[in-house]
C-alpha cells in the first residue's frame, strides 16, 4: 500500500512512527513541514524533518518530543558561557546532524537530497521529503508584532495570541512530493497543528492543488483531545482564528482537501461536513500510534 503523509514535528513524527509500523514502510512517504526551519549558530536546522527522522530511526526523545534521546548539552553550555546564541537548544548528538546538513546545503545539495541521505544513513526505509527545497518561512502575526516562527514558538514560548499566520517565499514542491501524492492509495494528514505545521506544506501551491484534485481519499487526524491541544498552542490558535475548537473548526482548516476527520472520543459530537471517525487518539505509546494510523487508513 502506498501512503503519503503530511506531517509537522512532534505529534506528526509520533504518528509517522505508528504508520510505518502499520504498513510496509517502503510504501510510505512523509512530506515534512519546513516553514519553521531556521539558522542557529550558523547551522541549518530543520526541526520538523529532524523530529520525523529521529522518530523513524528510533532515536527520538519520547518525553521532550523533539531532539534525541540520551542527549547531553555540553556544547550548548560552552556557547552560553561564551555569550553565544543559546535560546534555541541544540544538543551534542543533535549537532552532528545539523553539521552534516549545513555542509551539504552550502555545497549546493538540495534539502531533499540531504534529507534522503540522512534517512538512508539511519536505515530508515520510508521516504522523508521536505515539502519544498525552496526557502519557505512561517511568520506569526500577534498583537505584539510579527515574528519568525521559532522566535514566537521557542524564544517567546508562544505566549502571544495569534492573529494570523503568513508564509514567506515562493516555493515549488521538492522532488518526490507530487509523485508521492499522485501515486498514493491514501493521503493522510497527521495530528499536527493545522496552522503552523500543515498550512506551510499547503502553502506550496502545487501541493495544495494536488490535494484539491486528489483521486484517492484524504484523511486528517485531529490534534485535539477534549477541545485541547495535547501539546502546543493549536487550541488557542483555533479558538482565536477559527472561533472554536470543535472537530468542525479543525476540518475548516482543510476545507475541500479532506474526506474524513479522525477525532478523539471526547470530541465526538456536533455537525461536521466530512466523514467523522471517532476513536481514542492519544498516542501514549507505539501501540497507540500504530492503532491510530490503522484507523486513519481504514477510513481512507
Ligand atoms: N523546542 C523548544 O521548545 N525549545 C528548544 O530549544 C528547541 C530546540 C530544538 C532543536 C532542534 C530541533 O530539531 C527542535 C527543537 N525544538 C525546540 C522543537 C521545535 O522547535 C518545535 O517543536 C517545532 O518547530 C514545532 O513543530
Amino acid at each position: 500500500m502506498k501512503v503519503a503523509l503530511l506531517s509537522g514535528g512532534v505529534g506528526g513524527a509520533r504518528f509517522a512512527r505508528g504508520l510505518v509500523d502499520a504498513v510496509d514502510p517502503a510504501g510510505v512517504t512523509v512530506i515534512g513541514n519546513v516553514g519553521d526551519d531556521l539558522d542557529v549558530l550558523g547551522l541549518a536546522v530543520s526541526p520538523d524533518l529532524d523530529s520525523i527522522i529521529y522518530a523513524l530511526a528510533g532515536l527520538h526523545d519520547e518525553e521532550r518530543g523533539w531532539g534525541r534521546s540520551g542527549e547531553t548539552w555540553e556544547a550548548l553550555a560552552t556557547v552560553s558561557s561564551l555569550g553565544g546564541e543559546d535560546w534555541f537548544r541544540l544538543g551534542d548528538r543533535d549537532l552532528g546532524l545539523h553539521l552534516v546538513r549545513t555542509q551539504a546545503l552550502r555545497a549546493g545539495e538540495p534539502l531533499s537530497a540531504v534529507t534522503a541521505r540522512l534517512a538512508r544513513a539511519l536505515a530508515i526505509v520510508a521516504a522523508i521529503v521536505p515539502a519544498t527545497d525552496d526557502r519557505l518561512r512561517t511568520w506569526i502575526d500577534t498583537p505584539a508584532g510579527s515574528f519568525p516562527f521559532q522566535e514566537w514558538f521557542v524564544a517567546r514560548c508562544h505566549r502571544d495570541e495569534v492573529d494570523g499566520v503568513r508564509f514567506e517565499g515562493v516555493a515549488r514542491p521538492a522532488p518526490g512530493v507530487l509523485e508521492a501524492l499522485g501515486g498514493a492509495d491514501a493521503i493522510l494528514i497527521a495530528p499536527s497543528n493545522p496552522y503552523v505545521s500543515i498550512w506551510p506544506i499547503l502553502a506550496v501551491e502545487e501541493i495544495r492543488a494536488a490535494l484539491a484534485t486528489r483521486g484517492v481519499p484524504c484523511v486528517a487526524v485531529s490534534p485535539l483531545v477534549g477541545g485541547r491541544a495535547v501539546k502546543g498552542p493549536a487550541d488557542r490558535m483555533l479558538a482565536r482564528m477559527a472561533g472554536g475548537t470543535t472537530p468542525a473548526h479543525v476540518a475548516g482548516c482543510y476545507g475541500g482537501l479532506i474526506d474524513a476527520l479522525v477525532v478523539d472520543e471526547t470530541d465526538g459530537t456536533g455537525p461536521l461536513a466530512v466523514r467523522r471517525i471517532v476513536t481514542q487518539t492519544l498516542m501514549t505509546d507505539l501501540d497507540a500510534s500504530r492503532r491510530l494510523a490503522e484507523i486513519a487508513l481504514g477510513a481512507a
